[in-house]
C-alpha cells in the first residue's frame, strides 16, 4: 500500500512573517492527517518554517536546487545546503521552472541524482502543455520526461521518489484534469517506471496529481486508484483550504 502524500507548493509567496502565520494556523488543522503532509516554502522561509514544524507531522521541502554541492553558481542553492537546513524533500522540474528558467529533462535528471545521493526525496514534476495535449502527444511526453528524470537511479532508489503529474494547462488556471484523465496519465507514468525499473518499483513509487487541486475536487481525485496524492499550488496558501485537501 502506498501512503498518500499531499504537498503544498507555496511558489514565490509569503515573507517569513507570513509563512509563520500560515504554518501556525496549519499545524493544528492537519495534526490527524492520514497522509504524509509536506510544505514547500521559498528558500528565505525554510528556516522559519522548519523551526515551527519541529515535533509535528509536517515535513518540509524546497522548491528547487542546483545539482552541484558548491561553486560559482550565483543565486543557486545546493543539495548539501538543503540537507544542512534539515530539508526532507525538494520539488524538481516544476513546469514553471521548465517554462521560465530553461529547466530541461537533462538538468532535472542531474538534480534528481543529486537529491537522491543526498537523501533528499525529490518530487519530480512532469506534464504536458495544452498544445501537446491537443496534438495527442501527452503519453509520449510524460513517458519521456519520467524516464529521463529517473535515468541512473536503481530500482530501490526509485521506490522512494515522488512524481507529480501536473498538466501545464491546469496550473494556476483553475482548470483541473478530470479525475479519469489524471488517473489514466498517472497509470501511463507508472507503466513507464515499470518498463525501466520493474514492477516492484512501479508499485511503490508515489505519483501525485497537481494542477488546481483544491478542497472541491480533492476527494474525487484522491479516490482514483493511481493517484497517490497532490501537489497543491494556490490552495496551499490558505491554511483552511490546504487542511481540507490534506483531510480529503
Ligand atoms: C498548481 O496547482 O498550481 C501547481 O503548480 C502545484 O505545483
Amino acid at each position: 500500500m502506498r501512503k498518500p502524500i499531499i504537498a503544498g507548493n507555496w511558489k514565490m509567496n509569503n515573507t517569513p512573517a507570513e509563512a509563520k502565520a500560515l504554518i501556525e494556523e496549519l499545524i493544528p488543522l492537519v495534526k490527524d492527517a492520514k497522509c504524509d503532509v509536506v510544505v514547500c516554502p521559498t528558500y528565505v522561509c525554510l528556516e522559519t518554517v522548519k523551526k515551527l514544524i519541529a515535533g509535528t507531522n509536517i515535513k518540509i521541502g524546497a522548491q528547487n536546487m542546483h545539482w552541484e554541492e558548491k561553486g560559482a553558481f550565483t543565486g543557486e542553492i545546493s543539495p548539501k545546503m538543503l540537507v544542512a537546513m534539515g530539508m526532507d524533500y525538494v520539488i524538481l522540474g516544476h513546469s514553471e521552472r521548465r517554462q521560465y528558467f530553461a529547466e530541461t529533462d537533462e538538468t532535472v535528471n542531474k538534480k534528481t541524482l543529486a537529491a537522491v545521493a543526498h537523501n533528499l526525496i525529490p518530487i519530480i514534476c512532469v506534464g504536458e502543455t495544452l498544445e501537446q495535449r491537443e496534438a495527442g502527444v501527452t503519453a509520449d511526453l510524460v513517458r519521456t520526461q519520467t524516464k529521463a528524470a529517473l535515468k541512473g537511479l536503481t530500482a530501490e532508489q526509485v521506490k522512494d521518489v515522488v512524481i507529480a503529474y501536473e498538466p501545464v494547462w491546469a496550473i494556476g488556471t483553475g482548470r483541473t484534469a478530470t479525475s479519469a484523465d489524471a488517473n489514466e496519465v498517472i497509470g501511463i507514468i507508472r507503466k513507464a517506471v515499470e518498463e525501466d525499473f520493474g514492477g516492484e518499483a512501479a508499485g511503490a513509487v508515489r505519483i501525485q496529481y497537481g494542477g488546481s487541486m483544491n478542497p472541491g475536487n480533492a476527494t474525487e481525485l484522491m479516490g482514483m486508484p493511481e493517484i497517490d496524492g497532490g501537489l497543491i499550488g494556490g490552495a496551499s496558501l490558505k491554511a483552511v483550504d490546504f487542511s481540507k485537501v490534506v483531510n480529503y
